[in-house]
């Protein structure tokens, strides 16, 4: 159903532009206590909040950089995408951007992108970026090609991600969440979703993506990470159904998933966040919304909270719909450039290529 895919697109980049503006002002801190985000959530949610707009960092702009790439070109083109990124950075360079990915852009400027793939190859000694910068700005990607198979869809993500990050680790990142993201569209909103075969069939596609015999693999290392987190996401959500203590909860989350800036301690956790989301209700967060308690869930696990609520709110927003996610619109008039990526996301499915039914 047309109406439905559109709405889901729509929700998609919202989720991933709203996690991205209400998560910049806490990137970095220690977890939170749930009482400031309780009230920050609600004061935005409110009639009568003035305060200036929330506003949106290098997560936000580079999903943009994706939309406009695949709206233009209609296909994949990482030379003209590689171009919108290091036009994107040096018009706008203070949103917060990786340290390190700012070379890469200064390099692609000076080479006029003639090879895109090559700066990232330089980062880290040669080893390449394993930060989550990949990962963060996927979204447009599994909405435009959501009617690819799992290995075509992959190497899309794979060479969108590769512009920057390079390393095994961070790729895969890229390609969990597209993948993430493709699951979610395909599922009808008004059936509760089943995390437990969600996550399966996850795993099940990304053991294709992590094989034991990679390359760079030294001895006691683990050969599939992110399979090994994807299984933590499911016992802990298993846990967390069977009444496991409450007040390790977060502790749990943390220590075995992690909140950082890698893709590796950070994509499964956005998964996480989304999926505990579905299950019911969060020991205090007080809400009907389970699109605003998955965002204000990933936001009170502190560290990298912008990335981990955009990335949380698109698989969100990609399973809902924007007619589904219930939150209020002076939130969304809030944050910087929300009509705009809703328009983008409008623009982004009418050049897609109708391809829609429900599982
Ligand atoms: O991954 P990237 O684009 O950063 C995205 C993050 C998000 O949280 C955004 O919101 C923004 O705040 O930044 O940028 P990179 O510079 O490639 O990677 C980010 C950081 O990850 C680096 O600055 C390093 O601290 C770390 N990192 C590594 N450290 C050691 N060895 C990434 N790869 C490596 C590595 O190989
Ligand atoms: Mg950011
Ligand atoms: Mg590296
Ligand atoms: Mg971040």
């Amino acid at each position: 159903d047309g109406l439905i895919m559109s709405s889901k697109f729509r929700g998609c980049l919202l989720g991933s532009l709203l996690g991205d503006c209400l998560g910049a002002p806490f990137e970095g801190e220690l977890a939170g206590t749930y009482v400031v985000l309780q009230k920050f959530f609600d004061k935005l949610e409110g009639p009568h909040y003035k305060a200036p707009l929330m506003q949106y960092t290098d997560d936000t702009a580079m999903t943009k950089c994706v939309a406009e790439s695949l709206i233009n070109q209609e296909k994949l083109d990482v030379k003209d995408l590689a171009k919108r990124f290091v036009k994107e950075y040096f018009n706008q360079p203070r949103r917060g951007y990786g340290a390190n990915v700012v070379e890469v852009f200064a390099k692609l400027r000076a080479t006029k992108c003639e090879d895109p793939f090559a700066p990232a190859k330089e980062q880290f000694g040669g080893s390449g970026s394993y930060g989550n910068g990949g990962a963060m700005r996927i979204a447009p990607i599994p909405l435009f090609f959501r009617g690819l198979d799992t290995k075509a869809l992959a190497e899309l993500a794979r060479q969108s991600a590769e512009i920057t990050h390079t390393n095994v680790n961070g790729y895969n990142g890229a390609i969990l969440q597209c993948l993430a993201i493709q699951q979610s569209l395909w599922l009808n909103p008004k059936q509760p979703l089943n995390t437990g075969i969600f996550l399966e069939e996850l795993l099940k596609k990304m053991q294709e993506f992590e094989k034991e015999d990679d390359e760079f693999m030294t001895e006691g290392e683990d050969p599939q990470p992110f399979c090994s987190k994807l299984r933590w996401v499911n016992e802990l959500l298993a846990r967390e159904r069977s009444g496991g203590k409450r007040i390790k909860e977060k502790e749990d989350v943390l220590f075995r998933l992690g909140a950082g800036v890698s893709a590796l301690t950070s994509v499964p956790t956005a998964i996480f966040c989304f999926l505990r989301a579905q299950q019911g209700p969060i020991h205090e967060i007080n809400t009907e919304s389970a699109f605003r308690r998955t965002l204000q869930y990933a936001i009170s696990l502190g560290g990298d909270t912008d990335t981990i609520a955009s990335m949380a709110g698109a698989l969100c927003g990609a399973f809902l719909g924007y007619d589904g996610v219930s939150i209020s619109k002076n939130l969304i008039k809030h944050c910087e450039g929300s009509e705009e990526m809703l328009n983008l996301a409008d623009r982004l499915y009418s050049k897609s290529l109708p391809s829609d039914e429900l599982m």
